[in-house]
């Protein structure tokens, strides 16, 4: 049986259906263990809500990678989202150097901003450590706004093919190989992503919602990275997320009440079914 070990590094944000508690169910539904270092604590996330409570961890994790080494844990994949502080950048190398197996694979989703802006909390040091981890990465999931930021390049709303592909080789020579570019819109009403690997472009296309939600862009990497630990090739875990974030949407958009997050978990079942389909 085909079952991977994964490590995510990323926030706890207690409500808010983002970042380690929707990595920790989707990447379990797609079959694999995961395993999580919170990288801070929140009382929800910092997209809507007022005064949310932020408990950094980053302290907290040489220890743990210190217990691990001793007891020989290791990983088949590190996967990060949001991180708590750019020292963090430094202790999240020494773990993908020091506990991943032979061959295990660096995923990283810069997840610090979008529509053109950063998260709050997060300034230029940050940018710039999270553009050295990338660099570092096997795989990395931007989107267009992270990009923009990393590479030091403007920021558009409207663009055309040419321009993503000038953000990509910037990525590319930040050093990873494999760019999948999440919310490329060349038209209105439609969005898709972007799969830059070994040297060749592909676009999957696909209808955009008038609504966007937090946390979807934490839903796409966690559904790539478990379906990519399914062997489906990254083109097909890149399609797979994307519909599965699209239909995570549709879920959620009737009710107005929901603003904070999508209800991913009722959409888990039909994952599973894709993720089977060819068993
Ligand atoms: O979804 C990204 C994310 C993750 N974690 C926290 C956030 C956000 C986006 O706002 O605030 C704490």
């Amino acid at each position: 049986m085909n079952y991977k070990r994964v490590l995510t590094i990323q926030d706890v944000s207690c409500v808010g259906q983002c970042s380690g508690t929707v990595a920790l169910p989707l990447i379990s539904a797609c079959g694999h263990e995961c395993c999580i270092i919170p990288s801070a604590v929140l009382s929800t996330h910092t997209g809507g809500f007022k005064g949310f409570t932020f408990a950094d961890l980053t302290e907290e994790i040489p220890g743990i990678r210190e217990h691990w080494m001793k007891e020989n844990i290791k990983f088949d994949c590190v996967y990060t989202g949001y991180l708590g502080s750019t020292k963090q950048v430094d202790y999240v190398l020494d773990i993908m150097d020091t506990c991943l197996k032979t061959g295990g694979l660096r995923i990283v989703d810069p997840a610090m901003g979008d529509h053109g802006h950063l998260y709050p909390g997060f300034g230029p040091d940050y940018v710039q450590a999270m553009a050295e981890l990338c660099g570092s990465a096997d795989i990395i999931l931007p989107n267009v706004t992270e990009a923009c930021y990393m590479v030091g390049a403007e920021y558009k709303e409207e663009y055309d093919p040419a321009y993503i592909q000038s953000l990509l080789t910037a990525l590319n020579q930040l050093g990873t190989k494999c760019i999948i570019l999440t919310g490329v819109s060349y038209r209105p009403g439609f969005t898709g992503v972007v799969i830059f690997e070994d040297g060749f472009y592909s676009y999957y296309e696909h209808e955009a919602l008038e609504q966007s939600y937090h946390g979807t862009g934490d839903i796409y990497s966690s559904v790539f990275t478990g379906a990519l630990m399914s062997e489906v090739g990254a083109t097909n875990a890149a399609c797979v997320a994307a519909d599965y974030v699209v239909d995570c949407i549709k879920a959620t958009i009737e009710d107005k009440d929901h603003w904070y997050g999508v209800k991913f978990e009722t959409c888990i079942p039909e994952l599973v079914k894709t993720l089977h389909q060819n068993d």
